[in-house]
């Protein structure tokens, strides 16, 4: 709190001394030098205020905290905002050095994704999604797929780190998730382009018969802090290619609303003169919004009436049909975005080839589907919801829109990818006292540098938004930085949201060098509440509890089994690791655990061995488990990999691998 007064304070100090007003505490000799360095600079009097709110003095921590999706980096990266500095990155799909994932720590968790046994040590990350309570972010968890190999992983947010990766058994890519429901019951991870289950073969002019759709359901048992893949299952989809969803809260609580394209079912085939998957899979002038009761679904889960497919729960689109659980309703062409409003009355979908955002009454939704106020049914005789009888607004924003977030005041504002702008409009129906009378109107643009994608409002999914500030996920800079060869930095804006209406500008740049961050979630820093230290000496962060095996102060030692199997039981603490020679066989398999028994707050250690291609990072109090088979005989030097004190250099050890004979 004193903090935030103190950087509010500057701020204000600075804006002031800017227009001319004299200020107590602003002699005539800082506004001077404020003055100089505006000018030898060229900045504006904009271009200050924007430094006010962003420019966070040292020490100041951030009032939000951004988790962004790393796009193709396969990771997570955590962003303060208004500052807009990256805090850390988390490593999910792909192997990261510094944190040692995937080097002799969280192998098992990688491996536990890998598709087909495959080893597969990247991802493409879009949709980062935070666990909910009664539609609001809690800080808890943090889930997010990987678009490539069809995953989802679990982050637990107590120490920021990946717990588990889902492979889902019948898709291969997805795209629609992760969204949860607002309870966090379920992470939602809609598939994406339509393929036979579980990877087997099919030609592609058997795309109707055998290319199915889906969406999966994963159950999370937020106690254990994992997804229950033994009480998850998905539902059978018509062969679209299913794109982002979103659950319905409040007003539309028990509803998934996906989108989809390629409602034409084209099978592409340019080398053959057919027309190419752009052109055939956009052809018609509407595609379909499915329309999914997922408390229906889960009572029918729950009742058996599921196929077992791929050694996973289904329920059939026959079964789906004859229970009266899918529905779809025609939308925009290419539809891209689909987002429920907080009170769960609205759903905002865009199409990228039409310059209006649609909106849907989730109350006329369900007279539709009570009334079965049909315009017909599709080709799978899956009965599609009259256009008009379901529509509620259609707002004009401009061209290319994506996604829209909310704000707390009435706005709703939407990402234009053309356009590289973000609009914002007034949500009509009962939305506060911006609109006491239904009104949906364009009320402004800000443009942003440039395709912007996703938008994230601060909690601007969520029932209750903060607004503030937006940041805009804008691709390929062109001309904002110093250019970085042919690869052009990603570019994430901050907009100043606060000004009710009068101008929303940009205040902040912030260059990526990792891409390409797609969509991001932004939380109240004061919800988030991670731990600094391990809870305990000993503490295997991959169950979340203290590890009996975990090597402990006084116990160290070297212990050789009759099979060839060496186990260490090794701590380490500044500045030494204690056994500091380790002698073994060529061809020993060898179980190294350390334990790090500091449990002051910056004492991590770290640990690397060259040839073995292994690095760990050991957190206070963390306990680490790394097997290897010792194949290569030498003399290996190990060392602490973080520099924790002025006796660091020293912290090493010897690994002698004897020559078998
Ligand atoms: Cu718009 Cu994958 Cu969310 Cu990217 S998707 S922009
Ligand atoms: Cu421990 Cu350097």
């Amino acid at each position: 709190m004193h903090q935030k007064t103190r950087r509010k304070g500057l701020g204000k100090l600075l804006a002031l001394t800017v227009i001319g007003a004299t200020s107590v505490g602003a002699s005539a000799q800082s506004m001077n030098d404020v003055q100089k360095v505006a000018k030898d600079r060229g900045l504006s009097t904009a271009d200050l205020l924007a430094a006010a709110k962003t420019y966070t003095p040292s020490g100041v921590k951030d009032d939000y905290i951004m988790f962004a999706s790393g796009g193709h980096a396969g990771q997570v990266f955590a962003v303060g905002l208004p500052s807009m500095r990256i805090l850390r990155s988390i490593a999910v799909f792909t192997p990261e050095s510094w944190q040692g994932w995937g080097f002799g720590v969280g192998n098992e968790v990688i491996a536990e994704g890998f598709p087909k046994g495959k080893a597969n040590l990247w991802g493409d990350t879009h949709h980062p999604a935070l666990s909910e309570t009664g539609g609001d972010y809690d800080g808890q968890f943090l889930f997010i797929n990987d678009k490539i190999n069809a995953r989802v992983a679990v982050i637990d947010l107590h120490d920021w780190e990946t717990k588990q990766i889902v492979k889902n058994p019948l898709t291969v890519s997805d795209h629609g998730g992760t969204f949860v429901t607002p309870d966090t019951d379920y992470v939602i991870e809609g598939g994406q382009y339509a393929v036979p289950w579980g990877y087997e073969y099919a030609p592609i002019s058997e795309y109707k018969e055998k290319y199915k759709g889906s969406v999966t359901l994963w159950k999370f048992d937020r106690k254990r802090g994992r997804i229950d893949k033994d009480k998850s299952f998905a539902i059978e989809l018509p062969p679209y290619w299913q794109d982002l969803s979103d659950a319905g809260k409040l007003a539309s609580d028990g509803y998934i609303f996906m989108n989809s394209l390629n409602t034409e079912m084209a099978t592409g085939g340019i080398e053959d003169k057919n027309p190419p998957f752009e052109a055939g899979a956009s052809m018609n002038a509407t595609d379909f919004l499915h329309i999914i009761d997922w408390h229906k679904a889960e009572k029918l889960y729950q009742a058996g009436k599921v196929e077992m497919i791929e050694g996973f729960p289904v329920i059939s689109l026959k079964t789906a049909l004859a229970e009266g659980i899918l529905h779809v309703t025609p939308e925009p062409r290419s539809p891209h975005g689909v987002d429920v409003a907080p009170k769960g009355d609205f759903i905002v979908v865009s199409g990228k080839l039409d310059p209006h955002v649609t909106i849907y009454s989730m109350a006329k939704i369900k007279q539709a589907i009570a009334n079965k106020t049909y315009s017909g049914k599709d080709e799978f005789g899956v009965p599609i919801l009259d256009f008009d009888s379901v529509l509620e607004a259609q707002v004009e924003v401009g061209l290319g829109p994506l996604h829209t977030q909310f704000g707390p005041d009435g706005y709703a504002y939407t990402s234009l990818f053309l356009d590289s702008a973000v609009a914002r409009w007034t949500l009509g129906g009962s939305y506060g006292p911006l609109s006491p009378e239904p009104d949906w109107t364009l009320v402004q643009k800000t443009p942003v540098q440039y395709n912007v994608g996703h938008i994230a409002v601060a909690e601007g999914d969520t029932v209750s938004p903060d607004g503030h500030y937006l940041v805009s996920l804008n691709k390929w800079s062109v001309d904002r930085f110093f250019p970085t060869g042919p690869l052009l930095p990603q570019n994430l804006q901050l907009l100043d949201i606060s000004s009710n209406g009068t101008e929303m500008p940009v205040i902040y740049d912030m260059p990526m060098g990792v891409g390409e961050p797609h969509y991001a979630q932004i939380i109240k820093a004061d919800k988030l509440d991670p731990w600094t230290t391990y809870p305990g000496v000993g503490w295997d962060p991959h169950v979340q509890n203290l590890e009996p095996m975990a090597p402990k102060k006084g116990m160290e030692r070297v212990v050789r089994k009759d099979d060839g199997t060496v186990e260490i039981y090794m701590t380490a603490i500044r500045s030494h690791f204690n056994p500091e020679h380790i002698t073994v066989k060529q061809g020993d398999h060898v179980i190294w655990r350390i334990t790090n028994t500091e449990r002051a707050v910056d004492a991590t250690h770290g640990f690397a061995v060259p040839v073995y291609n292994i690095t760990a990072s050991l957190e206070p109090g963390e306990t680490v488990k790394i097997e290897f088979d010792a194949d290569t005989a030498g003399t290996f030097p190990f060392y602490c990999s973080e520099f924790c004190s002025a006796l660091h250099l020293e912290m090493m050890g010897y690994l002698m691998v004897e020559p078998a004979d």
